[in-house]
Order: C-alpha cells, then structure tokens, then sequence
C-alpha cells in the first residue's frame, strides 16, 4: 500500500500543477461499418468499435491522431460485427443500438452510458474521459472517471490480495517483487487491468488495455466515482455487457486468448523447494512419494541447481549428470522442472551473456549503456523479450534443457522484472515492444509476460509432439496463452490461506484459472494443521504445488507426523480422482474461457446474499468448496448458491440460498456436488499414466429434475486431439419420483483405455433397484465409497439411454 500511496501522491501533485482537459464539442463523426470516429473542437478523438452486441471498444485520442495500435493483450483484432445496429444523431448526443445495449454519448464531453434494453443503467461516465499532459515524459496522462451505483460491486485486477469485492478501494499495477505481501500490498506481481462490476443481478466488465503504470478506484477517491487511469499511453478500454459474470469472463479471456490444454500430468501433485540439492537429497524426495505411496508427478529444482546461477547450465557437483538423473525420475513418474530467471550474469566466459551481448539482445538505457542490476547471479544484464528476435533466440536456449536433458517444464520467475536494491528496471530503460520502442514505463508491466512467451515457445518447439508445461509469477492480460501462475512469496499463515483462497478465485475471474499458491506457505513454517488445511484447498486450484523457502523446516507430505501424513494422502490422492473433472473443467477454460474457478457470486448471480461472501466457490460445474481457514474447527457456516447440493461425504442433501453448516473436522474440506451431476472420477494414481485405466468412475448424483454434465477425454498429451482424437461427452440427467434416465451423446473419435464405466448411485430412493442401459438389464450391487454406502453398477461407457427405477 505505501508505493500506491507514494503514486497516488505523486498523481495528485501531478494534479496540482496541471491542468486537466476534457473533451470539447464533437465537430465531424465517421462511421466505417461498426467503427466510428468522433471529433471534437479541441482535437480530441474518440473510436468506438461496436465488436459484437455486448462488447464496445472504445479509444481515445488526443491530439486529432490514433497511434500505432498495438496490444500484446489482443493479438488481433477481433474482426466481428454486431448482430443488430442502429445509430442515430440526435440533437445532443449520439445514440447506439444493438440487440443487448444502447449507449448514448454526448456531443458536449464525449460522456457515455450504456443501458441494457430494459433501460437499466449499466456503466455511465462521470467526468467520463480526460487527460493531463505529462509535460516530464511526454504524452498524458489519461483517465476515465466513473459512477459508482448503489449496490455495486467489483471483481477481478488479477492477484490483488485484498477481500474479494475491492468497492472503497484503490489499486495500482505495477509489477512488483512482494516477498513477504500481506493483505492490501499493493502492487503484487501480476497487472490485469480487467474489473467485472455486478449489481442488481447485472454484470459488466471493463478492460484497460494499457501497460503503463495505471491505477483503478473503485469508490476510494470519492465513494460515488470509480475510476482508472494510466502515467502514459492511451485510453484504450473495452466494455463487456453480461448480463453474467462468467460470460464476461468468457468473452474477456477469449478477447486476450486461451492456453492450451496442459499435459494431463501438469493437473497433478507438485512438490517444490528453494532448493532440492544436490541429487540426492532429491531423490530423497521422490523415493520418499514413492515409498509412502503418496501420489506427485512434478519435482522442482529453484536456483540452486544452476552453475553459479547462470541460466541453461547445471552445477556439476549437484548435478554430475543431469540428463541421467532426469531419465530416472522420469522412470518412476517424476518430471523435472527447472526455474529460469530473467537476468544474465557478466561473464565474458559464459556464452549465453556473450552471445546475447554480441546481438545487442540486452535492454539497454536511454543513453546507451547496458541496463545493469543485480538479482542472484551477481551483475547481470537484461534481454529484451519484447523484441521478437530476442524472444526466438531465447526459444532456441531451451534446445539443451528439453531435448538433451529431458526437463519438462520451466518456472519463470523474477520477471516483474525485479532487480535487488532498486526493486526494479529504472524508467529510462528503452525496450523494443515489438517495433514500436519505448520505454520502461510501457515496458515494465509486459516484461514478464514476454519473457514466459519465449520461454513457453522453447518448451513448446523441443517437448513436440508433447505438450509444454511453463509457470510465470509475472504478467500482463493475456498471459494466460503462454503459461500457468503461482501468487509468489506468501507466508505460513492462517490469513494467507484465506488469501490464497481469494487471489486465486479472483485470477480465474480476470482470465487465468491455471493458477495455484505456495501451498503451506513460502515464508516460515506451516503447522500440521495449516498444511493438511491448505492441501485440502489446493487440491481444487487448477495448479497445486507445495512450495516453501529453504531456510526453515520441511514441507512435504510427510514432515508434519503421520495423523497428517495420512489425510493430506488422502486428499493428494483425491486429486488424482477428480482429474478427469478438473481436466474437463481446463478444457472448458481452454475452448470457451470459462473460469475454472468460480467465484460465488457467479454461480449465484441471481441471489444477492452471494455478493458478500467470498471463501466458498465453485470449481468446474459441479462442486462447491469453503476451505476451513481457522485451527482447531471441525466445521463452518458456509453459503449455497440457488439449487440441491449433496455433502460430499455424507450424500446428505441441502437446499441452496442459504447458510450451511459443514462438518469437517480435520480429515473432510466442506464439499458440496450438485444434485443431478454426473461427476467423473479416476482410481487412484501415483502419478499420471502410472496405471492403465480400466475403468472411468460415475458418480451419479440424484435430482427430480434436469441436468446437464460435461465430460473432456483425450490421450492427455500431444496433439491428436487437435486431429479429432477427443471425445465431448454430455450427460443429461432426468430425474422422477419413480425413475431416472441419462442420456448419452458422444462428440468425437477417441477411444479411451476403458470401455466400462463403474457407476455410482448417490441420493436415489431406496426402492431404485432396476437399471436398464440400451435395453439391456444390469445388475446392481452395493459398495462403500469414502465412508457411505453406495449402490453400483458396472455398464459400458458409450451408452446412450441409462434408465433407473
Ligand atoms: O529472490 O528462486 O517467488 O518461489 O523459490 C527470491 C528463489 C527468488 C522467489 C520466488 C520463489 C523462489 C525464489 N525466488
């Protein structure tokens, strides 16, 4: 908070000594199909592009010109038009049309509102936009102001560590290296000038695509006014109208791209460490998963595994011989990812410094000089990654890692970019932003993001035909495409596992679901408890890794006595079940943007009492979570959303819209599955691809009523899928006083391993004894799963008409 609070005061003096200027009188406007231009007596500009009926760009000028347009959030252009259009010149203002929205826009000030076609208020400037030319750099500063509406509330911002709903508060992005971050540092790591705003049941979202240091407020200022705004660039921003939150989301994330699907592996169990050296101490650990029958598939080697920190070399005391060492891991299940930091060290006999120094690869100052700062390695230099032919030379680094030494995937840290004493690049450093060269201060927020860019293409261009696995602590919207995320240097305690509960809820709404924390902590040492609590919440983030610094006890599995050994087992191993779900739920995320995570208010848009909560979520379309986030708790009042949700580890079925008491002492997480699901399971593994699977588990929820469910299946890894070799499978369930039927259809080629599915039938009337699938009888036995009793049955996986009576 204190940098935001310096900014801030920096800003204001700003204010101060400068005049603000607002637009004038529009005097000529141009329409070209779905894009108009407006302007104005005093030369300012304004572009509306009306991309689709709900998603309305809108761009600003200042003095009478456009600049290069160039975003490395939006790859491209969205080539789309509206459904419906009209526009119409009225006295005053101007009046846009579609089939979702109107908006409206003075001809005096280029004030705008838009309405939905009720007539609903959705977004409505305030002073709407103005600029302050920044007479110390050039260009404005540009701002957009904003009213804040009874009842309103606003999501997203990316990793921002602060109560779910940031209403009253201000924000600054500004990539930042926050070892140690509580709640309400501010800036984190990551910059995602996304917001989704939702009041009276009605959702709307706004994009700044700006990566100068910029800053949002959401009612802190002047508690009716939000505003954002940015030290440089252009007032660049894109509407979304829902009227839900997670179609908003959607269209976002499908806006600035979506990742590929991960290995399946990649889904699975990480154990980390800053550092696992030398060999073997890591196979300590490894041996140590495998001897206690706990499942992980990802090792992680930090820094230390680095000759003198040097990127894409091996200390050969630890590692005398890497690519053996990897081989053998892998043997047993392992992959090995290694960590790579953005600084080179000056080392005239190491030839990644002199070759990138001979190319002119290295940022340099405005002046000339090298951009020089010290991180782990001692001095070092800085490539450039937002210059394309530094990206591919970068790329190229990877050749040796991957394909001779067998890793498998790359960690990207350091990125922000941080840099030891000045925290990080100083302003003048000149970058080449993809041909359009700039300074730090439009550099320094998309640095990150171009270095994991580079990064996950190496992976990618040596693990062909597999799938890459990358991970970034830093970025920019649109780093989605290129790798997953973890929220950095937490800490061992209670409040940051609440925390990591939100920054990883709120990364699913601002477009990066793959996205999981220090599990137990990064700083200081976890209690038995803390951890089994904190594995019970990372099981259900997309990325789940165990990661703590080196400098206090130890943090696997087992470090915490066997009463916990045994149920963080349990619930590693739970993982490994629901994979075929959290798999579907990643493809869902890769194909339509669909956040993984779900936060409660968009699963219970409709219900109010949802805006303020925030530790229960959904993950994928049938479970609700609410991690235990205090000691010694054997349960805890938890919020529904609308609909029958079955207790997990009870069948136990409750009515939603309202407060529930979960029992959970420390060997259960409160876990809810929605009546009518068919959740998809897997038997336990020790690792992906450690057993052929047999047979797919259903587990098949009851519900007088209709519903339906999605299972993704593909060879989880290479690229057959994209050749058709997947399978979409939906399941409808409908369900009767005196039976229920699910219907079947298959989408696509693959055939998986297993050809039967074993059922299970949860919350059915104990009379349901007849189980016909496409006409044919099967017999129904019974069986106890995670404590209940549970009837079964075993059926071939491709039907297409099940009946129970
Ligand atoms: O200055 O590589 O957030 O995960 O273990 C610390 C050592 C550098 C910070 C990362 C952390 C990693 C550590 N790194």
């Amino acid at each position: 908070m204190e940098t935001a609070q310096e900014n801030n005061y920096m800003i204001n003096d700003l204010k101060s000594k400068r005049t603000e200027h607002f637009a004038g009188i529009v005097v000529s406007h141009t329409q070209d199909k779905n894009k108009f231009i407006f302007t104005c007596d005093n030369d300012i500009m304004l572009m509306i592009h009306i991309l689709t009926d709900k998603l309305i760009r809108f761009r600003f000028a200042t003095d009478g010109r456009f600049p290069n347009d160039f975003s490395y959030a939006v790859e491209t252009q969205p080539d789309t038009q509206p459904e419906e259009l009209e526009f119409v010149e009225m006295e005053d203002h101007f009046r846009f049309t579609t089939k979702q929205v109107i908006l409206t826009l003075t001809k005096e000030g280029l004030i705008s509102k838009i309405m939905d076609k009720s007539g609903n208020i959705l977004c409505e400037d305030e002073k709407g936009f103005h600029y302050e030319e920044n007479r110390e750099f050039g260009g404005d500063i540009v701002i957009m102001s904003k009213k804040v509406h009874g009842g309103e509330h606003y999501f997203g911002l990316g990793d921002k560590s602060w109560d779910l709903d940031l209403r009253g508060e201000r924000f600054e992005l500004w990539g930042a290296d926050t070892y140690g971050y509580g709640k309400k540092s501010d800036p984190l790591y990551k910059n995602i000038p996304f917001y989704v705003s939702l009041h009276k049941k009605i959702a709307y979202g706004i994009f700044f695509d700006n990566s100068f240091r910029s800053f949002f407020d959401f009612g802190h200022e002047r508690s009716n006014v939000s505003s954002f705004f940015a030290q440089g660039g252009e007032m660049n921003y894109y509407f979304f109208y829902g009227p839900e939150m997670l179609s908003i989301v959607e269209d976002y994330t499908l806006l600035t791209g979506t990742p590929e699907l991960p290995p399946l592996w990649a889904l699975g169990y990480h154990q980390c460490k800053w550092s696992y050296y030398p060999e073997n101490v890591v196979r300590g650990i490894t041996d140590g998963f495998r001897k206690r029958q706990i499942p992980c598939d990802a090792i992680y080697l930090d820094i230390d595994y680095m000759e003198g920190f040097r990127c894409f070399t091996w200390n050969k005391k630890y590692f005398p011989n890497p690519a053996k060492m990897v081989k053998e891991l892998a043997e047993e299940g392992f992959k090995t990812i290694v960590i790579i930091d953005p600084g080179i060290k000056i080392d005239p006999n190491y030839s990644v410094y002199t070759e990138a120094l001979e190319k002119n690869y290295f940022c340099q100052r405005a002046d000339g000089p090298l951009m020089k700062g010290s991180v782990w390695p001692g001095l070092c230099n800085f490539p450039d990654f937002t210059n394309p032919e530094v990206r591919d030379w970068w790329r190229d680094l990877f050749k040796g890692l991957i394909q001779e030494d067998g890793i498998k995937g790359v960690w990207n840290d350091m990125n922000e970019p941080a840099v030891f004493e000045e925290g990080t690049f100083p302003l003048d450093v000149r970058h080449d932003y993809d041909g359009n060269p700039c300074s730090h201060r439009k550099g320094h927020n998309v640095y990150g993001m171009q270095m994991s860019r580079a990064t996950y293409e190496g992976v990618k261009k040596f693990s062909y035909p597999n799938r890459p696995f990358t991970i970034t602590r830093s970025g920019y919207s649109g780093l989605q495409r290129f790798a997953s995320v973890w929220t950095g240097d937490n800490v061992a305690s209670w409040e940051h596992l609440k925390l990591a509960n939100i920054q990883c809820q709120r990364l699913a709404t601002s477009g990066i679901s793959f996205a999981g924390s220090d599990i137990g902590g990064f700083i200081e040492t976890p209690s038995g408890e803390l951890f089994t609590r904190w594995i019970q919440l990372g099981i259900f983030h997309p990325f789940c890794r165990v990661h703590s610094s080196g400098d206090h006890g130890e943090q696997e599995p087992w470090s915490f006595g066997d009463e916990y050994t045994d149920i963080v087992r349990k619930f590693i191993e739970f993982r490994y079940r629901i994979l075929p779900y959290i798999y579907t739920s990643f493809w869902q995320y890769a194909n339509a943007g669909t956040p993984m995570l779900r936060q409660i208010q968009a699963i219970g848009q409709n219900d109010p009492e949802t805006y303020y909560r925030m530790e229960e979520f959904g993950v994928g379309d049938s479970l609700v979570v609410c991690p235990i986030t205090q000691d010694k708790a054997d349960g805890r009042w938890m919020y529904l959303p609308e609909g029958e949700w079955y207790y997990f580890w009870t069948d136990e079925c409750v009515l939603g819209e309202q407060e529930v008491w979960a029992d959970a002492d420390l060997s259960r997480i409160p876990l809810y599955v929605k009546a009518g699901s068919v959740f998809p399971m897997y038997p336990i593994m020790q690792y992906v691809g450690e057993k052929v699977i047999e047979e797919l588990i259903l587990h098949i929820y009851y519900k007088k009523g209709t519903e339906t469910s999605t299972l993704y299946e593909d060879k989880g890894d290479g690229y057959d899928y994209a050749e058709g070799q997947c399978n979409v499978k939906n399941f409808t369930v409908s369900g009767e006083e005196d039976k229920l039927q699910i219907l079947q259809t298959i989408d696509g080629q693959y055939t998986p391993t297993y050809s039967n599915c074993k059922l299970y039938f949860h919350g059915f009337p104990t009379e349901f004894s007849k189980l016909t699938v496409d006409k044919k009888k099967f017999e129904i036995t019974e069986d106890v799963v995670d404590g209940n009793k549970v009837l079964t049955a075993l059926v071939p996986t491709a039907f297409s008409h099940l009946e129970i009576r």
